[in-house]
Order: C-alpha cells, then structure tokens, then sequence
C-alpha cells in the first residue's frame, strides 16, 4: 500500500496508466445479500452501466435507490508491466466502497468526491482476465459527513423538506463518479510531491519536498527540473527536498495563468527509474488586514457557487460541461468559483490551472448540525479531517485553488435570525472548527482557510478562520419581494461584520430562484428581472466596501434537488444559467457588469 499520495496518475517512460472507464456492469442490493453470495466475482443479473456517471438518472428503480449496488469489470494487465508494481485508483465513488479484485477484498473507504489508492500487485492473474468489484452504498447516515438527517432534523433541506431526505440541497446522486484507473510503477516509486512557491524580489522561489518508497534502505538520489534550473535529492528515509529559484519569474494569475512544468526522477546507479512531471504555478496567496492577496496584490474574486451536475450523467466527471462552464465562466467575466458543497474533479482542477480560474476548494462538510448529540459530531469530526487530508493531498500542487473551506452553513440553532444560536452547538462548533482549521494550516500553511456560515448562524466561528465567507438572502428568504429594504440590510451586516472581525469578507452565497422565461415589471419573486435587480443591489453594496474580497452568486446554474415543496420540479433555480447552459437576464446583466469577453 503506498505511503499516502494520491498524485495523479500519468503515463510516461517509467509508468503505465490504463483507464478503466466505459461500460461496467451494474446491479442493485437492496437485500444487502451480495457479499454472502459471493457477487465480488460475478454479478448474478447484471445490467449494463457506464462508468463515470451517476446511476440515478439511468434506471427507474436506481432513482431514489439508497442501500448497496454492484459495479463489476473484467480486464486484462498488459503484459509490458510485469515487474512493476500494480495499483487501482478509484476517483470518487459516493458514498462507502468496498473493492474486490480476484474475489479478494482489497480496500474499503468512506467518502465521495475523493479518491483511493490499494496496490494490486499480488492479486493479480497475467494470463487470463482479472475481476474488479466495487460495492458501493449511498445510505445517509447521521454519523457520515455529509450527515445524513440526525436527531436535530434535516439541517437546512430538513427545513425545505424533501425526498429522497437530505441535509443539504441538492439530489443525493451516487455511483462510481469519477474514472477507475490502473497505474503501475517501478519497484522504487515518487509517491507524493508537494510544490510550494514564494516569491522574492522578482524571483520566483519553488520549494518541493519529495516522497518516495524504496524497494531498498530507503535511501537514494533523485532529481528535480524546472525549464533548465536542476536540483538534487537526496533521500533519507523516503524523503527529499530541494528548492529552485526562477529569476525573471512569469507569476501565475487569472491574467496570465502560465504554468512551469515541474519534473522529479529517481536515479539509481546513475540511471533514471522514475519520473514524475506536474504543472505548477508560480504565486502567493496571502490575507493582511482585511485584503486579500494574490502576488501581493489585492484581488476580488468574481464568480459562483456551482454544483457538478447535469442530466443523465448527474454529478459525474462531465468533460463537455465543464469545458462549456469555463467557456461561460469567462464569456460573463467570472474569474473564479466554489467547488460547492464537495471537492470537483481533478480534470476541473488541472483546467483552472490552465485557464486562470480561482478556486474555493470545498471539502464535503455541508449539512453538520452542532444541536446533534455529541458522539456524532466526534464521529463527523474524524470525516472532516480524513477528507481534508485527501483534498489537500489531491490538490495542494494546483495554482488555481487559493482558499481551502472546512464547512458550508454548519448549523448551531434556528435558522435566518428566528431566535438566537444555542449557546452550547455554538460551543460544540468552536472546538471542531478550532481542530479543522489547525490542521488545515498544518498541512497547508501557504493558503488561507475559510468557513462559510449562513444566514443568521453563529459568528463567534467566522473569527477562527482567515476570511469571513458568508452566504446571505435578504430579499429572498427573508424580505420576500422587498428588494430594497433586503439589500440595505444586507449592507448594514456588511458593516457590522467588518466592524467584528476585520478581516476581508466574501459573499459566498446570494442568489434567488428564478424560473427561465418568466417575466414581470416592477420585479416580483421569480421572475427574470428579480433575480437581475437582487443581484444587482448586492453587487452595489459590495463595490462601496473595500473590504469585501469577493461576490459569488448562487448559482451558476439550475441544479436537481430532491422534491419538496419549495423545489419546483425537483430543481433549484437560483442559477444565472438554466441546466442545459442557457443565460437567463441576470448571466446578461453580470456580463456587463464583470466585463465578460469572448464569444463563450
Ligand atoms: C444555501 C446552501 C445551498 C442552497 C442555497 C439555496 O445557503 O448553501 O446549498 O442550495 O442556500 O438555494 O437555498
């Protein structure tokens, strides 16, 4: 089992990488009977299912399906990897997994949006076909993060009410989300790099620390390449740093995304036996006083909440919407998002690297409730920080991500200012954040972290954190219809949490539900022109603090909900774009605004 990386896979002179994505076999186990009957190495009444994707808009029965489903493949090793070692890397199957190769039991995990490594080198036939099954099971439970509904309710759904029963709002999609991968490397591998940058007059400064697993003393040499700058590594116990130093450096920004590529190889006896190349960005993100900082410089990110999600794929890795939602991120003159309410895929990552995009990389802490018993926030807890460890494992080498987020709208009593925070959850989630945010530094010292609150929740939890991120709907859920009274009292909140905490402020949330098509003069709830005029008056009351880091509207489109009376047609239509991708008045109205460019 390797020491922990989850770098991405990649093929080269030294390793293999053999996707596994494309059609699987699939079968529901709503008796729970599929580990007793032995379906790890053949599913007894398969149907047919593609992987990635989400199996609830595929089949009927799979919809609102919650319990364990099979996924099963045969595949064949390619012969030219005999002698390396053998890994299977699961990107994200939501929620539990077990995997079965040759029958055999070979790893477990606990959580969506993120992936797994098991080495499978020892299970594995070289003359005839291999079986792969994976269990996955999408209960929501209250001891899971994100929690299922628990003793308090349903958390904010709960109050929306909703079925199948969540405590968030969006549709429990589950499945095999991401790819399923093969990748062999050498005996003696690079199991993790991690790439920092600093910038020192107009030298660009990297710093990279290398792990390795050596088949022998855990010793050898590497090196590190960066365009014609070399540095040495030498390892001890598995470990090796270095620093290069780029003179004239070109600063990674959303003007300018330039990325270096970044080569580590290990040598033995003079010759080369792994490599690894990965872009990096050169830059800094920092926070002083109540600004932000990228490259030392104020920066204001304009953009969305958004959610991955589209019909028939559902939340699965989608490449067409997401290269159409970049090509609109700047058709309407975002420069960044939130990856609400869960890490997206690493594709999403590698092209805001790319294409200049900020990031508010969210780990899936949506949905806590601090009213809940204390023995499930304890277990809540433990989630946190495994998937705060893999998110930062997975994505702590990528420019674009400027802001780690360890929760969104955690909830310590009523909601939108209906009575005051219960002394005690507000009490419960001072410790959790204290320990989150600790060991988000720990991992990650060189990015700010945020929490995102909601609408009249506890502000005692913001001053944990680097920046205040809230998520606000004056206008909406509380003065329904009166646009302007909202937006005055939005600003004065503004004001009031500057004066608290001075520290930058971001709007992570503001939005209302508008059905495409529907009209109306003076501006009524859900029609075009509200949700255009709410935006707006936000927007102003933004411009005139300087303090506020940034304006993310929600959302950026329509998303599936579960059903409830207050999701029409089991949607959320808060989006500034329809599902399908179609602006509405306000995407037009933002456009202008944020100076969008380009043809989309
Ligand atoms: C929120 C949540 C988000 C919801 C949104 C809404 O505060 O963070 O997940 O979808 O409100 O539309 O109510």
């Amino acid at each position: 089992t390797p020491a922990g990386g989850l770098l991405l896979p990649q093929q080269n002179q030294h390793r293999n990488l053999l996707d596994l994505s494309g059609l699987w076999h699939f079968q529901l186990d709503p008796g729970e009977e599929g580990e007793a009957q032995g379906w790890s190495t053949a599913l007894p009444a398969p149907r047919p299912i593609p992987v990635p994707c989400s199996w609830n808009d595929l089949y009927d029965d799979a919809r609102d399906y919650l319990g364990p489903a099979w996924y099963a493949k045969d595949f064949w090793v390619p012969p030219g990897w005999q002698g390396q070692r053998v890994f299977l890397r699961v990107g994200s199957a939501n929620y539990a997994a077990r995997v079965w190769v040759g029958g055999a039991l070979v790893t477990e995990h606990l959580g969506g949006h993120l992936p797994f490594v098991v080495e499978i080198t020892q299970e594995l036939t070289w003359d005839r076909p291999n079986t792969v099954a994976i269990r996955v099971e999408n209960l929501q439970l209250p001891g899971r993060v994100p929690p299922g509904p628990g003793p308090s309710g349903g958390g904010v759904a709960g109050v929306l009410g909703g079925y199948p029963a969540t405590t968030y709002d969006f549709f429990p999609y589950a499945g095999l989300h991401r790819a399923v991968v093969l990748y062999s490397t050498p005996a003696g591998y690079i199991d993790d790099v991690t790439a920092r940058t600093s910038i020192e007059g107009t030298d660009g400064v990297v710093h990279v620390r290398v792990k390795s697993v050596w088949h022998g003393a855990g010793q050898g040499q590497g090196k590190l390449r960066l365009a014609d700058l070399e540095a040495d590594l030498s390892f001890q116990n598995g470990e090796a740093a270095a620093t290069l130093r780029v003179p004239a450096a070109r600063l990674w920004s959303p003007q300018d995304p330039h990325l270096y590529p970044l080569t580590v190889t290990l040598e033995e006896d003079g010759r080369v036996t792994d490599a690894y190349t990965l872009d990096i960005g050169l830059r800094t993100v920092e926070v002083r006083g109540d600004q932000l900082l990228l490259n030392g410089e104020p920066v204001f990110l304009k953009g969305f909440g958004k959610h991955e999600d589209f019909p028939l794929s559902g939340r699965a890795l989608n490449l067409p919407m997401w290269i159409r939602d970049y090509a609109l991120l700047r058709w309407v003159g975002a420069n960044s998002y939130r990856t609400t309410h869960y890490p997206y895929a690493e594709e999403a990552m590698l092209l805001a690297d790319r294409l200049g995009v900020l990031v508010i990389n969210e780990i899936p802490a949506v949905g806590l409730n601090f009213e809940d018993p204390q023995e499930l926030t304890d277990a809540r807890l433990a989630q946190c920080l495994q998937q705060l460890r893999e998110l930062i494992a997975r994505d702590k080498n990528h420019p674009s991500t400027v802001l780690w987020c360890v929760a969104n709208e955690p909830m310590g009593g009523p909601l939108l200012g209906t009575g005051d925070p219960v002394p005690a959850a507000v009490e419960s989630g001072l410790a959790f954040f204290r320990e989150l945010y600790g060991e988000a530094r720990r991992l990650d010292p060189t990015r700010p972290v945020t929490l995102v609150g909601v609408q009249g929740g506890p502000l005692e939890w913001h001053g944990l954190f680097d920046v205040v991120a809230i998520n606000r709907y004056y206008g909406w859920y509380t003065h329904g219809g009166r646009l302007e009274e909202g937006a005055r009292a939005f600003a004065r909140e503004l004001d009031e949490l500057h004066a608290m905490f001075g520290k930058p402020l971001m709007v992570t949330e503001f939005g209302t539900d508008t059905l495409p098509g529907v009209h109306a003069t003076p501006p009524e709830m859900w029609t075009e022109e509200y949700q255009s005029e709410f935006l707006r008056g936000f927007l102003d009351a933004a411009a005139e603090r300087p303090f506020v880091a940034g304006m993310q509207v929600w959302n950026f489109a329509d998303f599936k909900t579960g059903q409830g009376t207050s999701r029409a047609a089991g949607m959320n239509f808060k989006g500034v774009f329809t599902r399908d991708r179609r602006p509405k008045l306000a995407a037009h109205m933002l456009r202008e605004r944020w100076g969008g460019k380009g043809d989309g």
